[in-house]
């Protein structure tokens, strides 16, 4: 009753940003993503008849209480498997938590893999995309290989709202995202607090969905045909249009720091001076800059000489969630 996986994290090219059903996780609208071979967590899960109670711990630390609600999860995947022994749950991850890395999607990803194995369940990928979607959101795109869509889905018991790859890594294997870390402070308001308080309270929300579908397309569209200035343009746009809403809410959030900014600007100065690179940003303040291969050598040694950049860390398309025999306890 023990087992072990390993999940990427991903960067979302359209956001999902707010929620038609809260319980269930389903999404206002569609979203498309990346999953990244740097960023990686590790999760161990053991159920045994030892533990009274479910015991989680992320790199050495033990979580008391959590954004996510990772215990309701740990219930949910219990009930569906019958069993009633608690779980010992340990994470590694290979990059700091909490900073707006997506670390929370490869979590969450790693942990129902290897629960569902764990307790004996034996999902097909899309069920298994359904059930982590279930714990957050944005995870169920970790669950499948390189380049991966999210669809909003239509049914009200979510089971048309599932995640599936559009295009494997080795599609398009000289795509790259920098991920510059420019700060390692734990943000103020988690993406679950300011979806909710964005859907509630923006008076633009309902114009962002209107443009989302179109951005869908697109970003597929170029994706499909190697498009690199198509899939930047979109993502570019589409990550300011989500920030406009989260910025335009009651009380606003700003997820941007002054170095935030300096990345946003250098990315299009770079862009003016030839060099193809466009910027995406989640719930937080890290900028993620989009590249080719043939360009990455130049930006990311440019980007680690400014000033508001601590260190960058280099993302391919990546695999899908993976076991493995490697477990941490
Ligand atoms: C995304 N984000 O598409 C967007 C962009 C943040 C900004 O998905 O409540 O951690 O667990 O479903 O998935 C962050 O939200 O939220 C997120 P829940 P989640 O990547």
């Amino acid at each position: 009753m023990k087992a072990t996986a390993i999940a990427n994290a991903n960067i979302a090219l359209v956001k999902y940003w707010g929620k038609r059903n809260a319980d269930l996780i389903l999404p206002h609208n569609g979203s498309v993503s990346m999953t990244c071979d740097g960023l990686q967590t590790r999760t161990t899960v053991e159920f045994a008849p030892e533990y009274s109670q479910d015991v989680l711990v992320i790199n050495d630390e033990e979580m008391r209480k959590d954004e996510k609600d990772i215990m309701g999860h740990m219930e949910r995947i219990r009930k569906m498997a019958g069993l009633k022994e608690h779980a010992k749950m340990v994470s590694e991850t290979n990059f700091p938590i909490a900073a707006g890395l997506a670390s929370s999607a490869s979590g969450l990803a790693a942990l129902t893999l290897a629960a569902t194995k764990a307790s004996g369940l034996s999902l097909g990928e899309r069920e298994l995309t359904i059930l982590t979607r279930m714990g957050s959101g944005s995870a169920c795109r970790s669950i499948v290989e390189g380049f991966a869509e999210w669809r909003r889905g239509e049914k009200e018991d979510g089971s048309d709202s599932y995640a599936e790859t559009i295009a494997p890594k080795s599609h398009w294997p000289d795509f790259r995202i920098i991920a510059t870390i420019l700060t390692e402070k734990k943000k103020a308001v988690g993406s679950r607090a300011g979806m909710a308080q964005t859907v509630k309270t923006c008076p633009y929300y309902k114009e962002w969905l209107s443009t989302v579908n179109e951005d869908i397309r697109s970003v597929k569209k170029g994706i499909q045909e190697r498009d690199f200035t198509l899939v930047g343009e979109t993502a570019e746009f589409n990550c300011l249009k989500m920030h406009a809403t989260m910025m335009t809410t009651k009380p606003p959030i700003v997820y941007w720091i002054p170095e935030t900014l300096d990345v946003i600007h250098w990315t299009r100065a770079m862009r003016e001076s030839g060099t193809p690179c466009y910027f995406t940003i989640d719930g937080g303040p890290q900028v993620k800059v989009m590249c080719l291969e043939k360009d990455l050598k130049s930006l990311d040694k440019e980007l680690n000489t400014l000033d508001s950049v601590l260190k960058t860390v280099v993302c391919r398309p990546g695999d899908g969630a993976v076991l493995t025999d490697r477990h941490i306890f």
